[in-house]
């Protein structure tokens, strides 16, 4: 059987790579795990996870895009599944995270590419994010707020954001996160380990 592939999209620095590293390191016990990075001009978040995952190098393939990161997993897919299918492949991962180039608010996932995707943006890019109703917000299937423990330096109101991204997702769900308290990393862990 094919592994479960993973989307992880967001607006560009949003924690994106750090979230596929600390879900990777919380999951690899269970699962045999795969990662797909996409960036533009370069092989960075790729590089990084090798550098930083205690899983096998290979098992981490750089996509450069060379264009609109959002083209890459929506409309032109070609690259991304090539990439998950070499996986498949050499290593019969039972997951896939495929991690999008950093984009606009309006990015979302095909799902010939993704079996579900998580959608990560970050308190410090405003408060006022979800009321701006991008699409990869509000049709995401877990929507991840992350920094939260910058909120206080950055002014966010964290209560009113919480309002604010209840009424975006209407119902669907979404996790507020941070890095530095693993406890959150742990509740997507428990979310991803639901829906596969
Ligand atoms: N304080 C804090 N910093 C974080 C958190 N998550 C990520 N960061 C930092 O935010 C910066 C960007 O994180 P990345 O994981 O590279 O973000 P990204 O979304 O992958 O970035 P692109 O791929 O360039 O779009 C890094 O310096 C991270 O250490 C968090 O929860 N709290
Ligand atoms: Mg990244």
């Amino acid at each position: 059987m094919g592994a479960v592939k993973i989307g992880v999209a967001g607006p560009v620095g949003s924690g994106k790579t750090s979230l596929i590293e600390l879900l990777t390191d919380e999951l690899k016990s269970s699962y045999s795990i795969a990662i797909v990075t996409n960036d533009i001009y370069t092989k960075e978040d790729a590089d990084y996870l090798k550098a930083h995952l205690d899983i096998h190098n290979d098992r981490i393939l750089g996509v450069e895009t060379g264009g609109c990161p959002h083209t890459a997993i929506r409309d032109d897919i070609s690259m991304n599944m090539r990439a998950c299918e070499e996986l498949q492949e050499k290593f019969n991962p039972q997951i896939i995270f495929v991690e999008s180039g950093g984009d606009n608010l309006s990015a979302t996932f095909s799902y010939e590419l993704v079996d579900f995707y998580l959608y990560v943006v970050d308190v410090a890019q405003g408060g006022d994010i979800p009321r701006k109703r991008g699409a990869g917000l509000i049709m995401c299937d877990l929507l991840i707020v992350n920094k939260t423990d910058l909120a206080r330096f950055v002014d966010v109101d964290l209560d009113q954001m919480l309002r604010d991204v209840e009424a975006a997702r209407r119902g669907k769900p979404f996790i507020f996160a941070s890095k530095k308290e693993p406890k959150t990393i742990e509740k997507i862990a428990e979310w991803i380990r639901s829906a596969i």
